[in-house]
């Protein structure tokens, strides 16, 4: 049977379904695997499982034996696909499964940040609530206004369903591939993307990470948004320039952020987007309720035994 590791543990369900198919080994410890003592313990092991663990030619020089990485996630930039190609290593990943997940997430980030529901939890725990302070409490509205979808694959349809049979709001969208058909289905405009970022209350960005998207939205951008917009990022944080969007945000250029993702994570203590007022800061969670995490680490299960031993099909990347 073929050897896969696990950087994580996985539940006991998919340790049984993975038990009939393949020999498991997992890191149990609550401190995540150094690179070192990952390299011993990928010796003589054929699939790995990781959720965001650098797949590259160091790493695949220090496993002799691996034949397929599966990673518990739609994204695969840790996945240097060169390097890949050149050891003949199949990629999985878990697409599907996470994107209403996700797309909920993206509507409460622009939710909490128009209606600021974060600082005014802290406001009224801390019992500094008074009579009299209704104006300070206000926010704008998210209904009915002009939204702007950088990005329109499974997840960028799904935010943009909930848009606009949830809130009717007019959306639009750019992306690399026109999509004339969901275009007429949902009633969507595609825009040019200068025009999106002109016109736009909420931005939001749901584009993968490749060497074309890295700061794709940087200082320039950033000043084409209307000064009331609202940006949003629950893609990756490096397909912004986080500096210019600090300055942005600090200068008024944009009303408010509400950020899952960022240049660096967990995010550095003292990087400033920490202490504005108008940025809703969570740590990565765009698929993080049980049971999407379930499901996702069920498929990349699946995707790993098919990919090792022909049983089943895989979402190859
Ligand atoms: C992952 C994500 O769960 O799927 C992705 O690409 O960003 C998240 O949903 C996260 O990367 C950890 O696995």
């Amino acid at each position: 049977r073929p050897i896969v590791f696990s950087d994580k543990p996985l539940p006991k369900e998919i340790q049984a379904y993975l038990a009939n198919h393949v020999k498991l080994t997992m890191w149990e410890e609550a401190h995540k695997l150094k690179r070192e003592q990952l390299f011993e313990k990928l010796q003589g092991v054929d699939g790995f499982m990781t959720s965001g663990e650098l797949i590259n030619e160091e790493l695949l020089q220090n496993a002799p034996n691996l034949r397929a990485v599966s990673t518990i996630s739609v994204g695969y930039d840790h996945f240097d696909l060169n390097a890949m190609r050149k050891h003949q290593i199949i990629g999985t990943h878990t697409p599907y499964v996470l994107d209403d997940t996700v797309a909920d997430l993206v509507l409460s980030l622009m939710l909490a940040t128009a209606r600021r529901i974060p600082e005014l939890d802290a406001l009224t725990k801390s019992g500094c609530w008074k009579k009299g302070d209704s104006r300070q409490l206000f926010g704008v509205d998210v209904h009915h206004k002009k939204l702007g979808i950088i990005g329109m694959g499974r997840i960028g349809e799904k935010i943009a369903k909930r848009a606009k049979y949830g809130f009717d709001m007019d959306v639009s969208y750019f992306n690399r591939k026109r999509k004339k058909g969901m275009e007429q289905q949902l009633g969507l405009h595609y825009e040019e993307l200068e025009v999106l970022l002109r016109e736009s209350d909420f931005i939001v960005l749901m584009v993968p990470l490749t060497n074309e998207t890295k700061h794709f939205i940087g200082a320039h951008e950033f000043t084409l948004m209307k000064p009331s917009s609202i940006f949003i990022n629950a893609s990756r944080g490096q397909t912004v320039d986080e500096e210019a969007m600090t300055e942005a945000l600090l200068t008024g250029e944009i009303l408010a952020a509400g950020l899952d993702v960022y240049e660096q994570e967990p995010i550095h203590p003292t990087n400033p987007l920490l202490n504005l007022k108008n940025v809703v800061t969570l740590p990565h969670i765009g698929s993080a309720t049980s049971e999407t995490r379930d499901a996702m680490a069920m498929m990349a299960a699946k995707n790993i035994v098919a990919a090792l031993t022909g049983v089943g099909s895989c979402y190859k990347v």
